[in-house]
């Protein structure tokens, strides 16, 4: 087929994963002809993954929904947007009355932290909603982490990150880069930058159950056991005092809680967790050392160490390693991102703070903790399910696919269907989205303009940049801020018909309470040409970090000057060091010893007496595969079946598993089937299937991905383990029983 001439070429940052990759397109009107890596850009320089080039058939894709849905005796028709408004009002409202604010629930999934619309007005969907009941991908992921860094520094957003430019010695734990590109670190290509590092001098090295695409690239390898990453991890700060070895450097001052944390980890000695992480001690005592004397290392743990029973704990030694070795806020260490808008940890004064808490109310059923004011994913089911005051009768869910990404799926989509209400603000008639009243699609990501909200918080280097829509969309599609403005109006009683202008004008004055009256009336003069997401953006970077503080700073950012810099964007250059700055602890110190993860290490001491579990299951990501939701799009889905359960050639022996016959995978009294895949890559006694598959349910619209449906991992899983700190749920290190399938 002759690919038909360019005539046009636009750019835009790329929304699927934290990478944050400038994409060029060549266009040919409304059509486009191709996407690939956009060389100018200050950020990513030219770099992209097969899902960029996705963005085409996303846009194209004839299943991706256009108009709202609303479903009329049991079949979904297609509605106008007005009357999709007036159906949610009509039904919202009156339940809300009757049974109180806690009786809506709201799911808050993934892509929301890649929209600029969403990011930026779910927040205001939360407050209107008023309820208890909110729910977000964050405790299938991440939440171990900013509970720890909370905890530590003071704020839920102050993350360090490896400075990879300038490292010389980089510990990656449960986290493949070379695959995932990157996550709670935003550094578009990993592996050119790593293999940069390798031919600095520099060492990676990488501890994962499998032989990733990231841990082939290291140079040494520690095949952990999943869910040990603590025992490991405490055998590594063990080591440090045990050899004498710690060397706080600049940061002495800084640092509270030293002795205590000494005293805590006195009983796990490098050769007391050795059998439990599955790492001779000799090995973990060197890894100690190679830490402990490189001149700038750092230590990464992602979502491996997460999503498992220790993930606050793991996620915590973590960045103590960096805090014990000198390597916590020095270049080439891991070090704090000073993003040029909606920085949070630059707020307020600088160096102390009220730092964070959890817990402040619980969940009705389980009593689980609060925190960060939403409740465990795993906890959704029975919140629906138990009758009672507060019990969650309607649900709106926000860019999430719950059934097929949260622990089972099954259980949670028969509870879907006891709801009275269920609103989907959502791209597709998919797994969860089959469940709702009304589907409200989202546009286009081609047809919005963006900047990151969420990853420049967490980049390896500082810098701004804004894209402009690509294309235009459908005249009566509002963007997504406008469609959860609507449903702000709804819930605040001003009705679907409400002057969302004026809604919009309301919010921001009252986010600008927090100033000095004169100088809120002279913000919204100076901002009155802008609304929704660009105001917020505009406010944001003038009175940020970096931005020109209203004319205090005339060589300062503004939203004109980073629009004016698209597409190549701003570069804010390396990151700098940061503390005491950017803490935000009462104690105006980093907080090395924290008394609820101290109290934690009890859960481990019980462990460590248990034996170590014969077969467990864990994930992975693909590159050509992204969560539950891009296995529609035609380039992705083409090729090899991915949805394979990779075995040890000694367990498939042992089990009697032949390389792709179909094998029984059991699990809390539930099973699905995948095909095996025999590979030296596993560890043995650990098996690997991906996530996010599952697309044979009935009542959906998604017809390239139901052609190779795969299993759902998620189905096996229990919904009621988690790390009772964070609220994430157990993901990995399950343990499982395997047989030959049929
Ligand atoms: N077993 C296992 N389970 C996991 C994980 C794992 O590693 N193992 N990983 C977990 C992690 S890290 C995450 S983040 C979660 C993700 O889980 P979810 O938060 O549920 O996200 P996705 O599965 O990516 O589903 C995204 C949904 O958003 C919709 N969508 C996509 N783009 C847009 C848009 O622009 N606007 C709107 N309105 N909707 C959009 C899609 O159609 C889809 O319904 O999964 C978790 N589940
Ligand atoms: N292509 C692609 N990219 C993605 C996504 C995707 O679905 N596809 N999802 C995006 C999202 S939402 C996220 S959160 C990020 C996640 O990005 P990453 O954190 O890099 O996640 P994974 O690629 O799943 O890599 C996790 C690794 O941890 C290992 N592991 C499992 N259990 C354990 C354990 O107990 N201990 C240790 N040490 N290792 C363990 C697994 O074998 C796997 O290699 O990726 C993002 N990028
Ligand atoms: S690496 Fe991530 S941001 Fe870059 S093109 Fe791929 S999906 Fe998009
Ligand atoms: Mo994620």
């Amino acid at each position: 087929m002759d690919t038909p001439p360019a005539t046009a070429v636009a750019h835009r940052i790329c929304p699927v994963c934290e990478a944050c990759c400038g994409l060029e397109l060549q266009l040919q009107g409304e059509r486009i002809v191709s996407i690939r890596g956009h060389a100018g850009d200050r950020f990513s320089g030219g770099y992209l993954c097969p899902k960029g080039v996705a963005l085409k058939d996303l846009h194209e894709d004839p299943d991706r929904l256009r108009a709202p849905l609303v479903r009329r005796g049991g079949r979904f028709v297609e509605v106008g947007w007005d009357e999709a408004f007036r159906e949610i009002e009509a039904r919202l409202v009156p339940l809300r009355e009757r049974h109180g604010r806690d009786a809506l629930g709201l799911v808050i999934g993934n892509p929301t932290v890649h929209k600029t619309g969403l990011m930026l007005y779910v927040p205001r969907l939360v407050r209107a909603a008023g309820t208890h009941n909110v729910f977000t991908a964050s405790t299938l992921d991440q939440m171990p982490k900013q509970l720890a860094s909370g905890l530590m520094y003071g704020h839920w957003l102050t993350i360090a990150v490896p400075d990879i430019e300038r490292c010389e010695h980089l510990l990656v734990l449960g986290a493949n880069p070379a695959t995932s590109n990157g996550s709670m670190w935003t550094v578009p290509d990993f592996r050119g930058k790593a293999r940069a590092m390798q031919a600095r001098g520099g060492r990676l090295v990488v501890g994962d159950p499998r032989r990733s695409e990231t841990a082939a690239l290291a140079d040494e390898h520690l095949p952990i056991h999943p869910g040990a990453d603590v025992h490991f991890l405490l055998g590594l700060v063990h080591t440090l005092f045990d050899e004498g070895l710690v060397r706080l450097g600049r940061l002495a001052p800084h640092v509270a809680g030293l002795e205590a944390l000494q005293a805590a980890v006195q009983p796990y000695a490098a050769e007391r967790v050795s059998a439990r992480c599955g790492i001779a001690a000799e090995a973990i005592r060197r890894q100690a050392r190679l830490l402990a004397t490189a001149p700038r290392a750092a230590v990464y743990g992602r979502i491996g160490t997460c999503t498992q029973a220790y993930g606050t704990l793991a996620n915590w030694l973590v960045d103590v390693l960096n805090v014990l070795t000198g390597h916590l806020d020095e270049p080439g260490g891991a070090m704090f991102p000073k993003a040029a808008v909606f920085a949070a940890n630059t707020l307020g004064a600088p160096g102390r703070g009220r730092g964070i808490v959890t817990g402040r109310y619980r969940s009705r059923v389980s009593g689980a903790p609060e925190v960060l004011g939403e409740f465990p994913m795993g906890c959704l089911a029975e919140e629906i399910e138990t009758p009672g005051e507060g019990q969650v009768r309607a649900l709106i869910t926000v860019a999430g696919n719950p059934v097929l990404s949260a622990p089972n799926g099954p259980r949670l989509a028969a509870a879907l269907e006891q709801l009275e209400f269920m609103v989907s603000v959502d791209l597709y008639l998919n797994e969860t989205t089959r469940h709702a009243d009304v589907i409200l699609p989202g546009r286009s990501p081609l047809e919005d303009p963006h900047y990151d909200v969420a990853f420049a918080q967490l980049s390896h280097r500082n810098h701004a940049r804004y894209s402009p829509a690509v294309l235009p969309a459908a005249p009566d599609h509002p963007p997504e801020w406008q469609v959860l403005l609507r449903l702000v109006a709804i819930l605040r009683g001003e009705g679907a018909g409400a002057d969302l202008r004026a809604l919009d004008d309301r919010l921001f004055a009252e986010d600008l309470q927090r100033l000095p009256p004169e100088q809120a009336g002279a913000v919204m003069r100076l901002l009155a040409h802008r609304e929704g997401p660009e105001r917020l953006l505009d406010f944001g970077l003038r009175s940020g970090p970096h931005g020109d503080g209203f004319g205090r700073r005339p060589d300062g950012l503004t939203l004109d000057k980073v629009m004016a810099a698209a597409p190549a964007g701003i570069d804010l250059g390396p990151l700098q060091p940061r503390v005491p700055e950017v803490l935000r602890t009462p104690s105006g110190c980093i907080e090395l010893a924290p008394a609820m993860l101290l109290e934690d290490l009890a859960r481990v001491e019980a462990d460590l007496a248990q034996p170590v579990p014969e077969l467990v299951l864990v994930g992975r990501r693909q590159v050509r595969s992204n969560n539950s939701w891009m296995h529609n799009l035609p380039v992705l889905a083409k090729g090899p079946y991915r949805c394979t359960l990779l075995v040890h050639p000694d367990d498939a022996r042992r089990l009697g598993l032949r390389d792709g016959a179909p094998a029984r995978i059991e699990a809390n009294g539930r099973a699905i089937e995948a095909p095996v895949e025999v590979s030296e890559e596993m560890r043995p006694g650990v098996v690997s299937l991906p996530h996010g598959w599952g697309h044979g349910l009935p009542g959906t619209r998604m017809a390239v991905a139901a052609e190779r449906p795969g299993a759902n991992l998620n189905a096996l899983l229990d919904e009621a383990a988690r790390d009772p700190l964070s609220g994430t749920a157990v993901l990995s290190g399950v343990p499982v029983r395997l047989t030959a399938a049929g």
